[in-house]
């Protein structure tokens, strides 16, 4: 017995051994990983926000849910005008507060009479939006606001219901939707209840958020599910449209629920998290969600706008970007002149690769399969691989001429899972010595994308090297750029 067990475990553990060796495979998944719904994703990078409802017109942030729905009166209301403006900026879908705090809801809801049918604009904004997008080619996403100032039955199990069914009836009425929003926001201190009423509730366990994950899985199985834990995308942490340098697309997922208190970790998630759940960046083009008429002098500016896509895209997030409505219902022409134009740079800005003909050549490689020649091919499936066990290796990269580059941006093969830890990016001098390009920086993870920026530096040879990584590194893009 006892040496049929020896024999028994001697082949497991060489089973185990020829799994890990065999380099002319393509490398096993280092766990976690994502989804295929959750790489397409991360693949949209930057998407909008609109924040629109009866704030807009009663100039608040949180609505109580005591003021009339005929308060909602836009006179010029236009979704194609904001669709238009947001593909013009670069957006790959919107996400739409159907109802927020104040409990009013955009669209005729079976359920309540709080809505757009009971205001003068008798249409439904759900809709028009939704139908906007497909026209134009942009994904569609739906913001239901779990706290709900309005309702009487909020607090008691009765309105867990009602918020099921108004989640049943946007997951089934306006075709495919690409992210459901679960916001973790339920007031604080005299916040909680409409008017100044308190219905205090335990965020960790009312919505039974399993339960409502449930329905969107159901109804809309393509459909990323955000919340400050996800399960399908974080919140980052913070509102100002970053992620940090070190950005783990992983949390503890059991640790993480709407309302999770040390928040402040969602800015670089958990290196030892033991689900996929990326990072979204959310954050307004405005100081405010909603739209007020004094912030018309606010807007974020370009400079703002560009910084912020390096550090969410460029930090392994995306970026959720906010346009808040004005009264007419249109999006007012500075931010969308600012988005525009914010696009327009960045396509400058990162729109030349000057090192697409560049020679890469690595000091260790998988197999020819796996050649780091792949990179820059444009062919999101062709990465470079290192042999398994081997988790430091340099990536070389040699141009005809010199260049010049001040930003280099590295993507990881992600359906593979993330794996690199630690990284330099360097450049030979005249004289022949290796330097970095970059020393006041964290560069650690990559993720999806890590775009590093730095003072330009001129060279004709240069190399990233993979200094520290949870299993052989998976490359699968290296770009250089320029940018005045
Ligand atoms: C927060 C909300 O309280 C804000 O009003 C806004 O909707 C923002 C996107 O999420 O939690």
């Amino acid at each position: 017995m006892a040496h049929n067990r020896v024999l028994l475990i001697i082949m497991a553990v060489c089973t185990a051994f020829m799994a890990v060796a065999d380099n002319s495979l393509a490398p096993e998944p280092c766990y976690p990983i994502p989804t295929p719904q959750q790489v397409a994703w991360q693949q949209l990078e930057t998407y909008a926000f609109i924040h629109f409802g009866l704030n807009t017109f009663n100039d608040m942030e949180w609505g109580y849910g005591d003021t009339p729905a005929a308060t909602f009166n836009p006179t010029r209301l236009d979704c194609e005008q904001w669709v238009q403006t947001l593909v013009k900026a670069g957006m790959k879908g919107v996400i739409l507060t159907c109802k927020h705090h104040d409990g009013f809801c955009l669209w005729p809801s079976r359920y309540t009479d709080y809505s757009v049918a009971n205001s003068p604009y008798k249409g439904d904004v759900v809709r028009e939006l939704s139908d906007a997008c497909k026209k134009y080619g942009i994904k569609f996403g739906v913001y239901l606001s779990p706290w709900d100032r309005h309702q009487a039955s909020y607090g008691t199990p009765e309105y867990v219901t009602y918020y099921y069914n108004q989640l049943e009836e946007l997951m089934t009425q306006y075709g495919d939707v690409f992210e459901v929003w679960f916001d973790g926001a339920n007031g604080g201190d005299g916040w909680y209840g409409g008017a100044s009423e308190k219905r205090e509730i335990d965020r960790s366990t009312y919505y039974n958020y399993p339960k409502a994950w449930g329905i969107v899985n159901r109804l809309q199985p393509g459909a990323v599910i955000f919340s400050d834990g996800g399960p399908g995308c974080r919140w980052v942490g913070n509102e100002k449209g970053y992620a940090n340098p070190t950005n783990w697309s992983f949390l503890r997922m059991k640790e993480v629920y709407p309302g999770y208190p040390a928040y402040e970790e969602l800015q670089s998630g958990h290196a030892d998290g033991d689900g996929w759940c990326a990072s979204e960046c959310d954050t307004s083009i405005r100081p405010g969600w909603f739209y007020h008429e004094k912030e018309d002098t606010m807007v974020k500016t370009v400079d703002q706008l560009v910084d912020l896509y390096y550090r969410s895209v460029g930090h392994n997030g995306t970026l959720l970007l906010n346009f808040p409505v004005n009264r007419e219902g249109l999006i007012h022409p500075v931010d969308s002149a600012t988005a525009v134009h914010w696009h327009e740079r960045i396509n400058r800005e990162l729109g030349s690769n000057l090192l697409q003909k560049a020679k890469f050549t690595a000091t260790d490689t998988r197999n020819k399969r796996f050649a780091p020649s792949s990179m820059g091919d444009g062919d999101w499936n062709t990465y470079w691989a290192s042999k398994d066990g081997v988790t430091a290796a340099d990536i070389e990269i040699k141009t005809k001429k010199e260049v010049t580059l001040n930003r280099i941006m590295l993507q990881e093969y992600i359906p593979l899972g993330q794996r690199v830890e630690e990284f330099v990016i360097e450049y030979k001098t005249c004289c022949g010595k290796w330097v970095p390009v970059i020393v006041d920086e964290e560069t650690t993870t990559i993720g999806y994308k890590r775009i590093v920026r730095f003072a330009p530096k001129t060279a004709k040879e240069w190399r990233v090297r993979i200094i520290r990584s949870r299993a052989c590194p998976c490359i699968n893009n290296i770009e250089g750029y320029y940018s005045e």
